[in-house]
């Protein structure tokens, strides 16, 4: 669905950042890249950075990995093949040594690395988006804010809690014109609230239209700079501050087709347990605040043909049944409570088993009597019969599990798991 911009007529070329570790993910990216961390019982979280880049009308994207690449390059291959009979594509490009001998130092030297798709490609605008939020956006509105101010970048922008500050980027902008940055610091501890609302900072939310030319030159110099960690964030945006050729498009300008009164300017960043747990619970309250339901503004996805979810009687005549939940295809609820969950295809729970405020990935086989309590459980964990998790902390940091600051028990892929 090509989307119409007067400017349409501009060559754009998206970059999407998908290397990053996510340690702050862990154990859920202890075997994949961020981007590849499974979201919504059915996508993976990369699958909304390229849906909001294909709705804004940009078919063709490169997908920079590094990291663990090996199942995100599977699912962006396999689920983002496009027909290349109008020249689109959506093409991922390893970490590959092409300069020297070094992998990518970060995320502006990923780009650097890159330079000749950009040369391939001619673009008059590259779109350089991260990986791992949780969004909809419409990126050819703010690439004809771009256009018009003539800046060299422009920065997406979001109000965000000033407790969140050293977790992003911060935006002062200019006293005179508030479409223009006058400050930019990557994660600061020292962060000073808006004027109009010291709770909050505008924070960075890691998208970029930049002036193909303009990127070429800033990553080109950050190479040999002195002191630079190569960062698009850290380095890249406040070289563009410091010479006054930084513009900030604030993102609740954004308008999405089908987009509801409550999920409009919706974004997460889910780059914790915390918030990734947090987005799954947005999905299943009764009206979501994240509605995946937007068929207007669809996210794609694709996986294998299961069957239809199923929910039966189990031992003794108890009823299977999920309320204010999420059910993918190929899960078997039989006997079983569920409530406020996201359970992912093929999870198979059993009679008498009860699981409130959790996140199920692919293939978790929950046992008779299972009890199961705000936790994430990874890939084909087989929670055995009578198994408790959540419910007492101890317990579960016994039996080697992690559990966050806020009591989120999470059960990382392949643990053998006891009672
Ligand atoms: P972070 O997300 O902390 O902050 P970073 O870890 O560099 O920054 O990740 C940004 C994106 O780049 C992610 O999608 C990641 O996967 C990717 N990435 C990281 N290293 C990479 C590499 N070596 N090769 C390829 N891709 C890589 C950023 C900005 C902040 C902003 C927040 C918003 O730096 O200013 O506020 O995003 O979440």
């Amino acid at each position: 669905m090509a989307r119409r911009s007067p400017y349409s007529n501009r060559k754009v070329l998206a970059i999407v950042l998908a290397g990053g570790e996510g340690k702050r993910l862990m154990p859920l990216t202890a075997d994949r890249a961020k981007p590849a961390v499974p979201f919504a019982g059915i996508y993976r979280l990369i699958d909304l950075a390229l849906s909001n880049v294909v709705n804004s009308g940009y078919l063709q994207v490169v997908v920079l990995t590094q990291y663990k690449s090996h199942s995100l390059d599977a699912h962006v291959t396999k689920t983002w093949r496009m027909s290349t009979l109008l020249g689109n594509y959506v093409t991922t490009v390893p970490a590959q040594q092409r300069v020297d001998k070094n992998w990518y130092l970060g995320s502006a030297d990923a780009i650097y690395q890159s330079l000749n798709l950009i040369h391939d490609a001619k673009p008059d605008i590259v779109v350089v988006v991260g990986a791992d939020h949780v969004y909809r956006m419409d990126f050819s509105a703010m690439v004809e804010q771009h256009i018009e101010s003539g800046a060299g970048v422009t920065v997406a922008a979001i109000r965000q809690p000033i407790s969140l500050a050293d977790q992003f980027g911060v935006i002062e902008v200019d006293s005179t014109d508030p479409a223009k940055i006058a400050a930019f610091r990557e994660k600061p501890k020292d962060a000073k609230g808006l004027p109009d609302s010291p709770t909050e900072v505008l924070a960075s939310m890691g998208n970029y239209v930049f002036t193909a030319d303009a990127l070429i030159d800033a990553v080109t110099r950050d190479r040999d700079r002195e002191g630079s960690k190569h960062d698009m964030g850290g380095d890249i945006v406040p070289d563009f501050v410091s010479r006054g050729e930084a513009g900030v498009y604030d993102f609740k300008d954004n308008e999405i087709p089908g987009a509801t009164d409550r999920d409009r300017g919706y974004w997460r960043d889910v780059g914790t347990i915390e918030s990734y747990y947090d987005a799954h619970m947005d999905l299943v309250s009764i009206h979501p605040i994240f509605n995946l339901y937007n068929y207007e503004w669809p996210i794609y996805t694709q996986h294998s043909p299961y069957p239809p979810a199923k929910f039966v009687h189990g031992s003794g005549d108890r009823i299977g049944e999920a309320l204010n939940s999420a059910v993918s295809p190929g899960v078997v609820v039989s006997g079983a409570h569920i409530y406020a969950s996201v359970l992912s295809p093929l999870v198979h729970v059993h009679s008498y088993a009860s699981i409130q405020g959790s996140v199920l990935l692919d293939g978790v086989q929950v046992q008779r009597h299972a009890q199961i309590r705000r936790a994430i459980i990874d890939k084909n964990v087989v929670i055995p019969e009578g198994c408790q998790v959540g419910l007492d902390h101890e317990h579960d940091l016994a039996r080697g599990f992690h559990v966050t600051e806020t009591g989120i028990t999470v059960i990382g892929k392949g643990q053998t798991v006891v009672r």
